[in-house]
């Protein structure tokens, strides 16, 4: 016999809130929703959600209530009404760790028990193999969750200090948007001379970044600082490799702040070698 899906409540409705509650009402759950747009609530109501009056009407319907706002002071805002008592709540908005230890110690106090998340996808990957979502907090609430969470993406437990799933969270986006940044850089780089900027990602770019990934596990084992130098790529040789970045940039009348703190690590690197 097919056991009953737990029902759950979406607080929220922006684009993430929406992948979250699709992927669910996909996977046969119940699924009571609320935003403070109502409108946005359409598409999902047409799939068979219900649409609570309020938030604390929507915490109030299910056991367990997933939260994905823009940011800690909406989630304050929109659970402040809400009776917690006996609920899961499970926080998804992004945040620090001092914000989600700060936030778990409120809910507890209120009577609820508390996983705060860090989602390592972007909307449309919701439910689909490549995403994953990293919970931090008291693991017996995570075992009780983790299977109805698994419908959303691969459930990583990231420790019981609440905050730890947002430290990894941030540290993941920073090294993501490092990346990005230093292709956006590219980009205009290269497309400052005319060169065709999709050829020069497909042709080079995305080769060239997979080849340095490759690099990662060796420079996790000998970290020891903000920089990374070998034997093989020094310290010095990289700072002048850097200064010549810098310098072309300025010479095609861009700007090179990405560029300017490795400069200033690789300096300092250099200076203690
Ligand atoms: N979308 C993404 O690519 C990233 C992927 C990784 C995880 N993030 C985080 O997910 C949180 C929500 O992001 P989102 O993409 O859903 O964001 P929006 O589409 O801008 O929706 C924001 C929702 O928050 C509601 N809201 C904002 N302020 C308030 C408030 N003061 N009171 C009540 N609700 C509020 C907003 O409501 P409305 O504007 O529709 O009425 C939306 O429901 C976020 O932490 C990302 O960092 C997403």
């Amino acid at each position: 016999m097919t056991q009953p899906r737990t029902e759950v409540t979406v607080i929220g409705l922006g684009a993430m809130s929406r992948a979250l509650a699709r992927a669910l009402l996909d996977a046969g759950h119940p699924v009571i929703v609320w935003n403070r747009t109502v409108s946005r609530a359409d598409e999902l109501v047409a799939r068979g959600a219900t649409l609570a009056p309020t938030a604390a009407g929507a915490i109030a319907a299910t056991e367990l209530a997933i939260v994905c706002l823009l940011d800690d002071g909406a989630v304050h805002e929109v659970l402040a009404p809400a009776n917690l008592d006996g609920k899961l709540v499970v926080n998804l908005t992004n945040g620090t760790p001092a914000q989600a230890e700060k936030t778990a110690t409120w809910a507890l106090g209120h009577g609820a028990a508390y996983l705060h998340g860090g989602i390592m996808a972007v909307p449309p990957m919701i439910g689909g193999p490549g995403a994953f979502i990293l919970f931090s907090g008291a693991r017996p609430a995570f075992d009780r969750a983790e299977r109805t969470l698994a419908v959303l993406g691969r459930p990583v437990y990231a420790g019981e200090e609440a905050g730890l799933a947002s430290l990894q969270d941030l540290a993941l986006c920073s090294a993501m948007y490092g990346m990005f940044a230093g292709a956006w850089h590219a980009f205009a780089l290269v497309g400052s001379a005319g060169v065709d900027v999709e050829a020069f990602d497909d042709d080079l770019l995305i080769p060239w970044l997979k080849a340095m990934i490759a690099l990662l596990p060796e420079q996790a084992a000998n970290y020891e600082g903000a920089a990374y130098a070998s034997e093989d790529s020094n310290a010095a040789m990289q700072v002048t490799g850097i200064e010549n970045m810098i310098a072309a940039s300025r010479d095609q009348g861009l700007p090179d702040e990405t560029l300017g703190h490795l400069h200033t690590t690789l300096h300092s690197l250099r200076s203690v070698a």
